[in-house]
C-alpha cells in the first residue's frame, strides 16, 4: 500500500517551482541567506536524509513480505543528520531509535562499507548484520563510534554522560581511550523519554558535574515530535523544563528545517566542544507513519493533526531548500528520491534471503562467559615493586599479618589500583569516608582523587558512569552502598551493561567489577534496607558473573578474578560481599581468629587464583555436604563442628559463585557423601537453593536432598530479624533430620 508521505512527497515537490530568474548556486554558498549550510552540504545531507526515508518505506515492504521484523521508523526525524554533520564521526554517539538520518550521514562522513545495507540487515535479523549479527535491529556500528542502544527508552542515558565524563578523566590520568581528547558525547532521545526518571537522573547528573567544575562534554539531543507513542508531550513543556538551567547550555531549532537544524546543531556542538560542558539541543520534529508500522495513528489522532504534520515532512523542507536555491530543480530532486528509493529495495530484496541465525548457540555466543585461559593468565599481573612499595606507603599486606575481610577487599582494591592505571574506584561515601564499612579507606589518599572519588547520591548515576567508562577503556570498580539500592538501578546493570556484548557481538564491551555490600545477619543494625539478600534479580541476569566472597582469603583472590574477567574478556561482575562478615574475626570462640587470613603477596597469585564456577570445599566429612556461600559458610563450618560431636562427619561446600554455580565442583561434592543439605540465607522462594537443588537434579544426582532457608519476609529491625534469617539451630537439626532419614 502507498504511504501518503511518499504520494505527498511526490506530488508536493512535483508542484515546486524555480525560482525565476533561475540561478545555480555555487556549492560553496549557503543554501539560505545566513545560514551556514551550503549547497553542497545540504545536497550530502539530503542524500541521508532520503535514505533513511526509503529504509522506513523498505521496512514495510519487508515486513508485509514476511521477511522483516522492525518498523519503528525515523520518518519525520531525518533533521537529525544535521546534528552528526555537526559533529565529527569520532565523537562516541548513543541514539534515538529515530536515527536514521544520523547513522548515514556519519557513515558517509567516515566512508566505505554499506549504511543502507547494514541497516536493512538489521531490519531483517540476518546473521551477516555487522552489529548485532542478527540479535535485534538497532543503529550502532564500530567504526562509527556509534554504540548500540537497548529499546529501553532513557536507559542509555546514563551510559552518554559516563562516557562524557571518561572523555575528560581518561585524560586527566593519562590513559589511553577510543575517543580523541577533544571528543563530545552525543546523545539524543525523544520527548515522551525526557520524562523517564532514568533520563530525568542522568541529566541531573550532567548538569550537577558541570556545576562543580568537571569536564562533561556532552550533547544532549531531544528529538521532540510532541509525542510518546499516542500520548502528547504538553506543549512547551520540554523549552519549560530544560532551557534556563544551571549547568545546562539550551539550543533550539526547527528540525524540519534543515537549514535550521544545522545552524543551531553546529553552534551547539561547537558550544560543548570549547566549553567542555553538557547542552541541551531541542529539535522540534514531526512523527511520520505512526509509531511503529503496528501503530494505527488514526485511533487517537484527529486526521486534521496527521495532515498538518505531514505537512512539515522534513524531506520537503529540504527538497525546498534546494529547489528555492536554485540547486536542483524539482525532477532533479525527485530523480534523487527515485533512484534512492530503487537502490534501497534492491538491497531489501537481496538481504531478504540472507540467512538468520539457525542455533541458540550461535544467538548466545557473545553470553558465552569469559574464557577461563585469559582469565588466568590475566591475575597475575601485579604492579611493580616500587609502585606497590610507593601505593602501600611501605606496608606491604602480605606482610601485615591475618586480615578481616574488609581488610583484604581493601588491599586488592589497593593492588587493582597500583596494577592498572584505568582503574577507577567510586560511589557514595567511598572516598573521604573510606566507605560506610570502612571497605574503601585510606584508598583516595593512597590512589589520588581522580581514581577514587565520591559520586552524587544515585545508583543509577554510579552505575553510568560505570557504563561510560568501561566503554571509554577505563576500568571501572564502583560500588552500590547496599545491595537493597542496587534495586533502583538495576536496569543499568541487567538492560545496559549485560547486553551491550549481545547486541554488538561482542564488538562494545563495558567491563566493570560492581562491589555491592549485602546480606542479612548485622548484629543489631539496620533492619531491611541494610540487611538485603535478595539476589534472584542478579542471577538471572545472562552472562553475568556474580561473585560471593565470605573468607578473606578467597576475597582477594576472587576480587583479582573478576578484574582480570572484565579487564581481559569485558566481563560485567557484581561481587556480592557480606557486610555481617567484614570486620569478623572469629569462627568457633571468641578469640580464635578463625575469621581471619594472611593477604597472598604477588608471587602466589597464579596459585591462589580462583576460576569462575570453582567452589571450595571445606573438610572431608563423609555423612553429608552443606552446600553454602556467604553469612551460611560462616554457620555451617561452626555447626560442622557440633556435628561431630553428635558423631556425624559433614563436609561444607562454599559455592563462592551464584552465577555461574560451580556445578561440576557441586556435583563431585554432592556425590562424595551422597547427601546434601542447602544452606542459603536469601529467600526461599527465588534464592539460590532453588538453583542449587535444580542443578544437582538437572546432572542426575540421586542422593538425598535437603535445604534450610530465610523466610520469604524482609528482615525486621532489631532481634526480630532472628525470626525470619535461617539459623544455626534450623541447620543443624535440618542435618541431622536429613542424615536420620537417609541412613
Ligand atoms: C522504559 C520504557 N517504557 C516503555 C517503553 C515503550 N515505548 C517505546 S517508545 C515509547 C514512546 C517514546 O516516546 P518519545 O520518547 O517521545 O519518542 P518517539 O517515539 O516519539 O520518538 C514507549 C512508551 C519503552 N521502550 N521503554
Ligand atoms: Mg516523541
Amino acid at each position: 500500500m502507498a504511504e501518503p508521505i511518499d504520494e505527498q512527497f511526490i506530488e508536493s515537490v512535483g508542484a515546486m517551482a524555480s525560482p525565476t530568474p533561475w540561478r545555480s548556486p555555487a556549492p560553496t554558498e549557503p543554501v539560505r541567506e545566513g545560514s551556514v549550510l551550503t549547497v553542497a552540504r545540504c545536497l550530502e545531507l539530503f542524500d541521508a536524509q532520503l535514505g533513511s526515508r526509503h529504509l522506513d518505506l523498505a521496512a514495510r515492504v519487508l515486513q508485509a513480505g514476511g521477511a522483516g521484523f522492525y518498523t519503528i521508523g525515523s520518518s519525520g526525524h531525518e533533521g537529525n543528520a544535521a546534528v552528526a554533520g555537526a559533529l565529527r564521526p569520532t565523537d562516541p554517539a548513543l541514539l534515538h531509535y529515530r536515527s536514521g538520518g544520523f547513522f548515514l550521514e556519519r557513515a558517509r562522513q567516515v566512508g566505505g562499507g554499506d549504511p543502507l545495507r547494514d541497516v536493512l540487515l538489521g531490519v531483517v535479523a540476518a546473521a551477516a548484520d555487522p552489529i548485532s549479527g542478527g540479535r535485534h535491529k538497532v543503529f550502532g556500528r564500530h567504526d562509527l563510534a556509534v554504540i548500540p542502544q537497548t529499546s529501553t527508552i532513557a536507559s542509555h542515558l546514563p551510559r552518554a554522560v559516563g562516557v562524557a565524563f571518561a572523555i575528560g578523566r581518561a585524560r586527566r590520568l593519562g590513559v589511553d581511550t577510543p575517543w580523541p581528547a577533544d571528543a563530545v558525547a552525543v546523545c539524543s532521545f525523544g520527548d515522551a523519554s525526557a520524562n523517564h526518571s532514568t533520563a530525568v537522573g542522568a541529566i541531573n547528573a550532567a548538569a550537577l558535574g558541570a556545576y562543580e567544575g568537571l569536564p562533561l562534554p556532552l550533547l544532549l539531543v531531544c528529538e521532540d515530535n510532541g509525542i510518546g507513542v499516542s500520548v502528547p508531550t504538553p506543549g512547551g513543556w520540554i523549552e519549560s523544563a530544560y532551557s534556563g538551567r544551571v549547568g545546562l547550555e539550551y539550543f533550539a531549532a526547527d528540525g524540519c528545517d534543515l537549514a535550521a537544524a544545522v545552524d543551531a546543531a553546529t553552534r551547539a556542538a561547537h558550544w560543548v566542544r570549547e566549553h567542555r560542558r553538557p547542552a541541551f539541543l531541542h529539535l522540534r520534529t514531526v512523527r511520520l507513519m505512526g509509531h511503529a508500522g503496528s501503530d494505527v495513528e488514526s485511533a487517537y489522532r484527529s486526521p486534521a493533526v496527521i495532515a498538518a504534520e505531514q505537512r512539515r515532512d522534513p524531506l520537503l523542507g529540504t527538497a525546498r531548500l534546494l529547489v528555492e536555491s536554485g540547486a536542483l530543480a524539482p525532477a532533479e530532486v525527485l530523480a534523487r528520491y527515485r533512484r534512492k528509493r530503487d537502490d534501497v529495495l534492491a538491497l531489501a530484496r537481496e538481504v531478504a534471503l540472507l540467512p538468520r541465525l539457525t542455533t541458540a548457540d550461535a544467538v548466545m555466543s557473545p553470553l558465552r562467559g569469559p574464557d577461563p585461559g585469559s582469565v588466568s593468565a590475566g591475575v597475575d599481573k601485579p604492579a611493580g615493586t616500587r609502585s606497590r612499595a610507593q601505593v602501600f606507603d611501605g606496608a606491604l599486606p602480605e606482610y601485615a599479618g591475618c586480615l578481616t575481610l574488609a581488610q583484604s577487599i581493601n588491599r586488592a582494591l589497593l593492588d587493582t589500583l597500583a596494577a592498572y592505571p584505568e582503574a577507577m574506584v567510586f560511589g557514595e561515601d567511598v572516598a573521604r569516608k573510606g566507605g560506610v564499612y570502612g571497605v574503601t579507606r585510606g584508598l583516595a589518599n593512597r590512589a589520588g582523587t581522580a581514581r577514587v572519588f565520591d559520586t552524587p547520591l544515585d545508583e543509577q548515576t554510579v552505575l553510568g558512569l560505570a557504563l561510560g567508562a568501561g566503554v571509554s577503556g577505563l576500568l571501572p570498580i564502583p560500588e552500590i552502598q547496599y545491595l537493597a539500592y542496587l534495586h533502583n538501578a538495576e536496569d543499568q546493570i541487567r538492560g545496559e551493561a549485560a547486553t551491550l556484548g549481545f547486541f554488538s557481538s561482542g564488538r562494545y564491551r563495558n567491563p566493570m567489577v560492581v562491589r555491592v555490600a549485602g546480606y542479612g545477619y548485622q548484629k543489631g543494625f539496620g533492619g531491611h534496607f541494610h540487611n538485603d539478600d535478595a539476589v534472584a534479580v542478579l542471577r538471572d541476569i545472562p552472562g553475568l558473573v556474580l561473585a560471593s566472597p565470605a573468607r578473606p582469603e578467597d576475597a582477594a583472590p576472587m576480587l583479582r578474578t573478576c578484574v582480570a574477567a572484565a579487564k581481559t574478556e569485558g566481563a560485567v561482575c557484581v561481587f556480592l560481599e557480606p557486610i555481617a562478615l567484614y570486620h569478623e574475626r572469629d569462627l568457633h570462640e571468641p578469640g580464635d581468629e578463625g575469621w581471619l587470613a594472611p593477604y597472598e603477596g604477588p608471587g602466589g597469585w597464579a596459585a591462589a587464583h580462583v576460576p569462575i564456577g570453582s567452589g571450595r570445599i571445606h573438610g572431608d566429612g563423609a555423612d553429608l555436604t552443606i552446600v553454602t556461600f556467604g553469612n551460611g559458610l560462616r554457620m555451617s563450618l561452626r555447626v560442622a563442628r557440633r556435628l561431630r560431636t553428635r558423631g556425624l562427619d559433614a563436609r561444607v561446600f562454599d559455592l563462592r559463585w551464584l552465577a555461574p554455580l560451580p556445578v561440576a565442583d557441586l556435583l563431585r561434592e554432592a556425590r562424595v557423601t551422597g547427601r546434601v543439605l542447602v544452606v542459603d540465607e536469601t529467600r526461599r522462594s527465588g534464592g539460590v537453593s532453588e538453583g542449587v537443588i535444580a542443578a544437582l537434579v538437572d546432572s542426575g544426582f540421586e542422593g538425598a536432598i535437603a535445604r534450610v532457608t530465610s523466610e520469604d519476609s524482609f528482615v525486621p529491625l532489631g532481634e526480630a530479624a532472628r525470626l525470619v534469617l535461617v539459623s544455626e539451630e534450623q541447620i543443624e537439626a535440618a542435618a541431622v533430620g536429613l542424615v536420620g532419614r537417609s541412613r
